[in-house]
Parts: C-alpha cells; structure tokens; sequence
C-alpha cells in the first residue's frame, strides 16, 4: 500500500450476496480497535442519514423499474455525500473507516451487471471522489450460489437480491477482473470457507495493516 495524503486508512469491504462481508466488519473492527484504532465503520449505499434515505430508494422492490442511469446516479448521489459528511473528515481526523462497499461495487454491479459502460462509471468516479481512493480493499469471493443460499436464509429479498444467478455471475467476475488489475489495492478472501478459516485470512491482513500504520489513528 502506498502512503495516503491523509493520517487514516480506508479500507473497503467487497463481494457479492451473502458473502459476509457485514459479519467479517464486526471482526475486523474488533481486531482493529483491540489494537488502538479509532474506527469510523460505515456502509454504502448509506453511511449518512441522506444516504440511508437513497438506499431505501435503491433496496425497495417498490423502485422496480428503475432505469440503470437512475441507480447508477443514485448510488453516486449517496457517495457524495457519504464522502464529505464523514469519510474524509474522519480520515483527515487521522480515524480508520471501515467501509462495507464502496466505488468497486458499482463497477461491479452496475457495470458487470447491468452492463453499463464503464468510461462513465469512471467520470463519475473522477468527479464525486476526486481521487479519493481505499487504500486496501478486501474482496470477499465466494461461488455465487453459496451467497446467495447465505442471503436467502434471512428472509425477505431486496431489489438486488431479487436478480438472477447470470446477474451475480457478473458481478462477480467484473469484481475478480479488478481485483487482478489492481493487485496491490486487492486481498481476495475465500469466503466460501467456514467463519473460522475466512477469520484466520482476516488475521493475517489485519497484521499487514498494523505494521503499516502511521499518523494520528495509530
Ligand atoms: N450496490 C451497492 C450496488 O449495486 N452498487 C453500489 O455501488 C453499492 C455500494 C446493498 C446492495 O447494494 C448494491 C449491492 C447490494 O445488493 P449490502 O447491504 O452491502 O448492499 O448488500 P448485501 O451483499 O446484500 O449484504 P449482505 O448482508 O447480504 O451480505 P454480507 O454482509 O456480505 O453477508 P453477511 O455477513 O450478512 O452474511 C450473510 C449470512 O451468511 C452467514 C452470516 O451469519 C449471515 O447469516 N455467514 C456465513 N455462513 C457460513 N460460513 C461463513 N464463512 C459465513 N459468513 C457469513
């Protein structure tokens, strides 16, 4: 990992349904805070009260029909706001964040999957980020029916959840596909594993990013 322009570190969180990537933060969160960091953990769509409205727009099987460009400037609309109500100032405060999904998603989901172009993903990735970028990314994989098995044992679906196996197909290689062009961002995780095995994998970037850390949040 290169060294940022700010005294945190931001880490994101990835991977397709059911992947565990919201179990894993509870881990890594305590892991980290064990450790003396202060951790602003945070989610997208949402992470702000703004944004939490837009990702009700975005999960409820209500907004059906909504057009790829809608959900595409929506997911952005959240990030803008997320971005500078919270991620930066706590990364500039020298705090970690600790975010479940961020920009790779929406190449992966509304690239891969709704097969948008990629080109103006990455505008408006320039525009609302500004260069902004996590400084290691943690890439839950696992095959597609397993999350979703995962996903579906907790009842009611949301829109997303809703798609079907060739959508999550997609998803997931536009996240593998990344992952392999940007190796020294990426840390993929067999999440297809037992809790305990994917943990010890955590335990071993969690020690890459303690020997790392520097500023303030340390
Ligand atoms: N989205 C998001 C976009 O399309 N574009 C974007 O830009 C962004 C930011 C909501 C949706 O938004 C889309 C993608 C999503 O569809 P979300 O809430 O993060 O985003 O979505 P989900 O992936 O639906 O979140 P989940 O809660 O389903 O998945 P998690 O967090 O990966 O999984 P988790 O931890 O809740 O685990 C699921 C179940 O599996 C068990 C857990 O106990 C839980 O019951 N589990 C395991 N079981 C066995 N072995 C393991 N190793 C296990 N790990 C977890």
């Amino acid at each position: 990992m290169s060294q940022p322009a700010y005294p945190g570190r931001f880490i994101t969180l990835e991977g397709g349904e059911g992947a565990g990537k919201s179990t894993n933060a509870d881990y890594l969160a305590q892991r980290l805070e064990a450790a003396g960091i202060r951790l602003l953990r945070t989610r997208e769509p949402g992470g702000t009260a703004l944004g939490e409205r837009i990702r009700e727009l975005l999960l409820d099987t209500a907004s059906d029909g909504m057009h790829a460009d809608t959900e595409l400037l929506l997911m952005f609309a959240a990030r803008a706001q997320h971005i500078h109500e919270r991620i930066l100032p706590a990364l500039r405060a020298g705090a970690w964040v600790l975010c479940d999904r961020f920009t790779d998603a929406t190449y992966a989901y509304q690239g891969g999957g709704r097969g948008i172009d990629v080109a103006r993903i990455a505008q408006l990735e320039d525009w609302v980020q500004q260069g902004l970028q996590p400084d290691m990314t943690i890439l839950f994989d696992l095959p597609v029916e397993t999350g979703l098995a995962r996903a579906g044992a907790r009842g009611e679906l949301d829109r997303f959840e809703r798609e079907q196996q060739a959508f999550f197909e997609a998803v997931r290689q536009a996240y593998l596909q990344r992952a392999e062009r940007e190796p020294a961002r990426f840390r993929v995780v067999d999440a297809g594993q037992p809790l305990d095995a994917v943990q010890r994998q955590l335990d071993t970037l969690v020690d890459e990013l303690l020997a790392q850390r520097t500023g303030e949040g340390a």
